[in-house]
């Protein structure tokens, strides 16, 4: 699943790493020089200030003779873990080091400020990310993530990089978490416990033609029943041929009951009979499938507006096929503007490898993803876990 959009992201944090790599990276001469420099200046300073260096030699000799050594212990124990210690290979910044803590001993830290920045740790800058975005924005567009995804994504990158100091040998390790963490705010739109709103709950699969309703409702309703739950199901489609007959199929599969009245009839009302036969058997669950409307089908929309203020389904599922692509969030905003989407199911991620649409669409409706479809059996129906799916993404 979602292989697509996996390598475009893997690929952003690959770039990106190289990129802190880059990143005003001091050539081994220059680091030599650099380490010169500072090694001249720390003897400077011991130079310029003997008498001061002399008193504080002597109070530090005095302090050794006096205290037992477990008192002194401690003291040192504590200095040295608070300082990064510098990777072994580097001698020469070993030396500087040495000496920048024997000062530091001395109150002298003020004055010579250690190694800088810029040869143990980088940083990134707004602009860094922006150039970075740019870079891969294509690709993610390809993947199918919406623009205005795209901007929240790169914004929570820089909440997360931005003035963070990076250590050498830990930038995958800190841009890995970034990605993970910035990804997250986009994709983690809450979650749905069936099992907490009440019983029987009704749950009302909408979306376009051919997204996937009449088979989901059908998986769902399988889902449930392998948790041990009671379903019945709503033909409330009642204006697509053959639609009616394709639900009856799954109820004799799955050993559901299936509420119809005729073709052209009200779907508001199968709605409500089967709530009421529901109440009377005590089942868990009414499953709602529905007609599949567009934006142009003024009539289809008020239907399920009625649909909607006559039951007050618990639950308002958006199906939506995932091979739609960049259309899924223009589909999910005329729904949640006509009667407000609970939750989102996306189908045929089996056939769509891109994934972005995960991120789209919950983004720009800012609602939990409930499940997803991945092929065209009952059982091919997964809970989705925002932060299985980000760890998957970039793992
Ligand atoms: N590969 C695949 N096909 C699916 C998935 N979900 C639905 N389909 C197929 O999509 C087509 C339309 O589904 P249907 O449930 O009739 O859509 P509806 O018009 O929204 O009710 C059917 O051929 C389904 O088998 C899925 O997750 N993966
Ligand atoms: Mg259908």
């Amino acid at each position: 699943m979602f292989d697509s959009l996996k390598k475009k992201l893997q690929q952003g944090v690959k770039k990106l790493t190289k990129k802190v790599a880059d990143k005003e990276d001091l050539s081994f001469e220059q680091e030599e020089q650099f380490l010169h420099e500072k090694t001249v200046e720390v003897e400077q300073v011991i130079k310029e200030e003997p008498e001061k260096i002399e008193e504080e030699k002597e109070a530090e000799e005095h302090f050794e003779a006096e205290p037992p050594p477990e008192t002194k212990e401690p003291v040192q124990e504590e200095t040295l873990a608070d300082r990064e210690l510098p990777e072994p290979k580097e001698t020469m910044e070993d030396e500087v080091i040495k000496k920048e803590e024997k000062l530091e001993k001395r109150g002298f830290l003020k004055k010579v400020r250690g190694i800088p920045a810029k040869v143990r740790e980088k940083e990134l800058s707004p602009g860094d990310i922006d150039e970075f975005i740019s870079d891969i924005e294509s690709d993610l567009i390809y993947s199918n993530v919406a623009l205005n995804a795209i901007d929240s994504f790169k914004e929570a990158l820089k909440k997360e990089l931005v003035d963070q100091k990076i250590k050498r040998g830990k930038t995958q390790e800190v841009l890995q978490e970034a990605f993970e963490k910035s990804l997250l705010k986009i994709v983690d739109q809450g979650s749905v416990d069936l099992d907490s709103l009440p019983k029987p709950t009704t749950l009302l699969f909408l979306g376009f033609n051919g997204s996937g309703k009449t088979t989901s409702t059908a998986k769902v309703a399988h889902h449930l029943q392998n948790q041990g739950k009671k379903v019945v199901l709503a033909a409330a489609d009642t204006f697509r041929a053959a639609s009616i007959e394709q639900l009856e199929v799954h109820g004799k599969k799955l050993k559901a009951k299936v509420i119809k009245h005729q073709y052209g009839s009200d779907a508001a009302a199968v709605v409500f009979d089967a709530k009421k036969h529901a109440k009377a058997n005590k089942i868990d669950y009414v499953l709602a499938d529905t007609a599949g409307r567009t934006h142009v089908d003024k009539n289809l929309i008020d239907e399920l507006k009625k649909v909607v203020r006559v039951n007050k389904p618990d639950l308002k599922v958006l199906v939506i096929d995932s091979l739609t692509g960049n259309d899924a969030v223009e589909q999910a905003v005329l729904f949640d503007k006509a009667v407000g989407v609970d939750a989102i199911l996306l189908t045929k991620l089996d056939v769509n490898k891109k994934g972005g649409s995960i991120l789209s669409v919950s983004w720009a409706i800012k609602k939990p993803v409930l499940f997803l479809g991945t092929g065209q059996d009952y059982k091919d129906l997964v809970a989705f876990k925002p932060k299985e799916f980000v760890k998957e993404l970039l793992e």
